[in-house]
């Protein structure tokens, strides 16, 4: 087979640069481990940036996300007794973020996929990537005893923290910064309605919590755990105790709750890999970096490198330009590190930290209380929330 760009993963990076390479005349070929079943069976992200909505809608993906999709112009952060809100609109300067579930938006974009007769290729086994550093680079992957090549100008790696994309660079090319910090986070998707319209993130000295939804009849809880702890461990019934053990009173009192549809631990992770390009091999996603899932910008950071591999490729194919494939790698980095920090921040601020001494949580309680008296601190939380500019 051969294509101009074999994208490595089928997940929301993939999906959408396909598409939006496909409105522009070049064609891809997608090569998935999973079957499309799985990956819609993933509970992931739910909070999306104005940004990333752009490209849904450029990538005439955004029809069903405008309509179910709930704009959010604010959350809350409880806190010593206290609910403060943080006015998004207000501080960003009239931005907002649309609640739309990960699984909706990769569902929107398979069927955009389909509809367009793009071709996404599911349960390809044993993905490699080869010849990196030629002009004609290649991927092959197994359809049962048979061997698959295909035959590309670039190779995007979209395949995710546990692909096969960013393993193929040499150990000696690529660097890898990571932190681990020492708890997950337990998630219960529930068919209840929501405890609160806007989203609610609790510091609590059991350990954080937070209330989010994917509608009004769709609510997404998660509670801090220790990363020793398994699904296994917590009943229903003991999540719900726990969950309301760490929200303030009046909101504890107004939950509802009944069986889980999905439950989950992730553990938190923030890890970038640098350069995001090596040859004709471009990393995009989770591929490249991670964060704690408490900013809300796993997603919305894999957004931005689409957004500039997606305006280089259609510069090198229509204009013959190279200069934003070149600048890729530096380009990306620049705005995935300040999503890095922002989610460590959060993080950091949010968490009991098994190991913290006094000192920590007095800054962690002088980190808020300066956030709520500052118009400054909330202006950039804001802006840093609904997403730097791409
Ligand atoms: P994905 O979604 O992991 O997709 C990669 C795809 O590649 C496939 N794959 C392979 N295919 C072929 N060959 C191989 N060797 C392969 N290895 C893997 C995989 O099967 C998969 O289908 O990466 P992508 O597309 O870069 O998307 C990234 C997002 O999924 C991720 O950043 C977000 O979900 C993070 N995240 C959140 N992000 C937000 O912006 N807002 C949120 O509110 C938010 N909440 C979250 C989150 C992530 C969470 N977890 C579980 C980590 C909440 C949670 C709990
Ligand atoms: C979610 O709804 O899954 C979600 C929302 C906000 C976050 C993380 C996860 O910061």
């Amino acid at each position: 087979m051969k294509t101009q760009v074999c994208i490595i993963g089928g997940g929301p990076s993939g999906l959408m640069l396909s598409q939006l390479l496909h409105l522009k005349g070049i064609d891809t070929i997608v090569l998935e481990r999973q079957s499309r079943e799985y990956v819609l069976g993933r509970i992931r992200a739910g909070v999306l940036e104005h940004g990333f909505a752009a490209l849904m809608r450029e990538a005439q993906c955004g029809e069903r996300m405008d309509k179910e999709g709930e704009i959010h112009d604010g959350f809350i952060i409880a806190h010593d007794g206290k609910m403060d809100r943080v006015d998004l609109h207000k501080y960003s300067g009239g931005s907002s973020v649309v609640v739309y579930g990960q699984t909706e938006l990769t569902r929107d974009l398979y069927e955009a996929r389909d509809r367009m007769k793009g071709v996404v290729i599911h349960n390809a086994e044993d993905v490699q990537p080869h010849d990196l550093k030629s002009a004609n680079p290649y991927v092959t992957y197994r359809n049962g005893d048979e061997v698959v090549r295909i035959d590309c100008d670039f190779v995007i790696g979209a395949d995710g923290f546990h692909g096969v994309s960013r393993k193929s660079i040499p150990r000696d090319v690529l660097k890898e910064y990571e932190k681990l910090y020492p708890f997950g986070w337990l998630g219960v998707l529930s068919r209840t309605k929501p405890v609160s319209p806007e989203l609610i993130y609790a510091k609590h000295e059991r350990g954080f919590a937070l209330c989010s939804l994917r509608s009004q009849v769709l609510s997404r809880y998660y509670i801090q755990v220790p990363l020793t702890d398994t699904v296994e461990d917590w009943s229903d019934e003991a999540f719900w105790a726990e969950l309301k053990r760490r929200l303030p009173a009046e909101v504890a009192a107004k939950l509802i709750t009944g069986a889980s549809i999905e439950k989950s631990i992730a553990p938190l992770r923030s890890f970038v890999a640098e350069p995001m390009r090596y040859g004709n091999l471009f990393l995009a996603g989770d591929a490249a970096h991670i964060v704690p899932p408490t900013g809300a910008r796993g997603l919305n950071s894999a957004a931005s490198d689409i957004y500039y591999l997606y305006h280089a490729m259609v510069a090198h194919y229509q204009n013959g330009d190279s200069t934003g494939l070149d600048k890729y790698s530096e380009k990306a980095l620049a705005r995935v590190w300040k999503a890095q920090r922002f989610s460590w921040w959060m993080t950091t601020m949010l968490h009991t930290f098994p190991d913290s001494i006094a000192y920590d949580q007095k800054l962690q309680d002088t980190d808020l209380a300066y956030l709520f008296s500052s118009e400054k601190a909330l202006g950039s939380l804001a802006e840093n929330y609904v997403g730097l500019p791409f």
